[in-house]
C-alpha cells in the first residue's frame, strides 16, 4: 500500500513533513509541484501489468498524495480521503460497527454528526447514547455490553468543550471499545489523538486542512490494519472519494497549515479575552481561557487552543440573530477554519438538525472562526456588532 504516514519517529518536524510528505517532485518532469492526475482510468501493459493504478475510484496518484500527506501529519499508518467529512464518518461508523452495536456520542457535536447517526444508521440497527463526556459516571453509565465505540469533538462543535483523549481512550480500551476522534478543530498541528491513544481520526478537510473555503473533503487517519483495510475497502466500494483537483485544494492548503493555525491562535485568543469583557456577552466558550473547565486537559494535549470561540449574547436570541446580520469583516455564513473570519447562528443553522434533541444549543449562542485578518479589524466590528 502507498498509504505509510510518516508517524511521530524522530524524523522531519511538523511543517516539513506538511510540505513535502506526499508531494515528491515529478520523476518524469521535474514539476516541483507534483501533477494533478485527472485521469479516471490507466492503461495497463497486459491484463493486470499496471504501476499501481488502475481506476480513479479505487486509487488516483493525487489522492494518494493527499493521504500520504496528511497521514504523516497524523501519525497515522494509515490514510485515506473521502470527498466530505460526513462521508468520512460514515465510512468509520460502517467500518466498525454492525446492527446491535452501540456508540457513545458527546452532548456537544456537529450537528450533521447527530444527523448520520439517527436518520442514516439508527434505522440500519445501530443504538447510540449521548453523553457528556467530561462526566465519568455518565460514561460508566452508558456503557453497555454492546458498546464498541466511542465518538469524541474535541475541542467540539460548537461549545469548545475539551475532552481528556488519553484518559478516555485508557478507559474505552479497557472494555474493548474504540475511540475516534473528530480532529476538524484541533486539527494536527495543535493536537495528534492517535499519539494519545485514540484509534482512528477523522476530519472534515473543507476546514482548516483546506482552509481557503473552497475545497469539499474529509479524511479517516488510524494504525490498525485491518480497520485499515475495512476503511479501504469501503472507499471503493461506497466511492465516496474526493476528485483529483480537490485533492490538490487540500494538499496546497495543508502545506501552510501550521502558519495559519498560528495566526487562528494569535487572533482567536485576543477575541476572546476582548468578549470577555464585553457587556453584551453573557458567556465565552474558549479553551484558552484560564476559567474554561477544559483549559487544564487543552494545556495538557494540545499545543495552542484553536481559532474557533463561541459565546453566548447577553441579549438573547433576538438580539444573537441580529448581531451576526450586523458585522462587516465577519461573514455570515456556515463552515469554519479558513482564511477569512466567518460569524453564525448555531441553534439556526449548523446545529438546526439537532434542535429539540438532547444536543440543542442554546437560542442566544454566536459562534466564530477566527480568520486571519488584521486583528484591530476583527475587534472592532466585533464591538459595533454587539453595541448594535
Ligand atoms: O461538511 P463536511 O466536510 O461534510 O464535514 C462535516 C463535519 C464534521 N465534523 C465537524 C467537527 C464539522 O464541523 C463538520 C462540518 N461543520 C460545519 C459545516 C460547520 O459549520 O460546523
Amino acid at each position: 500500500m502507498t498509504r505509510r504516514g510518516d508517524g511521530e519517529h524522530a524524523g522531519p518536524g511538523f511543517e516539513t513533513r506538511a510540505v513535502h510528505a506526499g508531494q515528491e517532485p515529478d520523476p518524469a518532469t521535474g514539476a516541483v509541484v507534483p501533477p494533478v492526475h485527472l485521469a479516471s482510468t490507466f492503461r495497463q501493459e497486459a491484463v493486470g501489468a499496471h504501476h499501481g493504478y488502475e481506476y480513479s475510484r479505487s486509487a488516483n496518484p493525487t489522492r494518494d498524495g493527499l493521504e500520504r500527506q496528511v497521514a504523516a501529519l497524523e501519525g497515522a499508518a494509515f490514510g485515506y480521503a473521502f470527498a466530505s467529512g460526513m462521508a468520512a464518518e460514515d465510512a468509520v461508523l460502517r467500518a466498525a460497527l454492525g446492527p446491535g452495536e452501540h456508540v457513545i456520542l458527546p452532548d456537544d457535536a456537529y450537528g450533521g454528526t447527530y444527523r448520520l447517526l439517527e436518520g442514516v444508521h439508527a434505522p440500519a440497527g445501530l443504538t447510540w447514547s449521548v453523553v457528556d463526556l467530561s462526566d465519568p459516571a455518565a460514561l460508566e453509565g452508558a456503557w453497555q455490553p454492546e458498546t464498541r465505540m466511542v465518538w469524541v469533538e474535541t475541542p467540539s462543535n460548537p461549545l469548545l468543550s475539551v475532552t481528556d483523549i488519553a484518559a478516555l481512550a485508557k478507559f474505552a480500551h479497557a472494555r474493548d471499545g474504540l475511540v475516534v476522534v473528530d480532529n476538524t478543530f484541533a486539527t494536527p498541528y495543535l493536537q495528534r489523538p492517535l499519539a494519545l491513544g485514540a484509534d482512528v481520526v477523522v476530519h472534515s478537510s473543507t476546514k482548516y486542512l483546506g482552509g481557503h473555503s473552497d475545497v469539499t473533503g474529509g479524511f479517516v487517519g488510524l494504525d490498525d490494519p485491518d480497520q485499515a483495510e475495512r476503511v479501504a475497502f469501503l472507499q471503493n466500494a461506497v466511492g465516496a472519494v474526493p476528485g483529483p483537483f480537490d485533492c490538490f485544494l487540500v494538499q496546497r492548503g495543508v502545506k501552510t497549515l501550521g502558519v495559519r493555525m498560528e495566526r487562528h491562535c494569535a487572533n482567536a485568543e485576543a477575541v476572546a479575552a476582548f468578549l470577555s469583557e464585553h457587556p453584551s456577552v453573557a458567556a465565552v466558550h474558549y479553551p484558552g481561557l484560564p476559567d474554561h473547565p477544559g483549559h487544564d486537559v487543552a494545556v495538557r494535549q494540545m499545543r495552542g487552543f484553536g481559532g474557533m470561540v463561541s459565546f453566548l449574547h447577553a441579549g438573547g436570541e433576538a438580539a444573537a440573530v441580529a448581531a451576526v446580520a450586523r458585522t462587516e469583516v465577519f461573514t455570515l455564513a456556515e463552515s469554519l477554519g479558513a482564511v477569512e473570519s466567518l460569524i453564525e447562528h448555531p441553534a439556526r443553522m449548523t446545529h438546526a438538525s439537532v434542535s429539540g434533541s438532547s444536543l440543542a444549543v442554546e437560542p442566544s449562542l454566536i459562534r466564530l472562526s477566527v480568520g486571519l485578518e488584521t486583528i484591530d479589524d476583527l475587534l472592532d466590528d466585533l464591538d459595533r456588532a454587539l453595541e448594535g
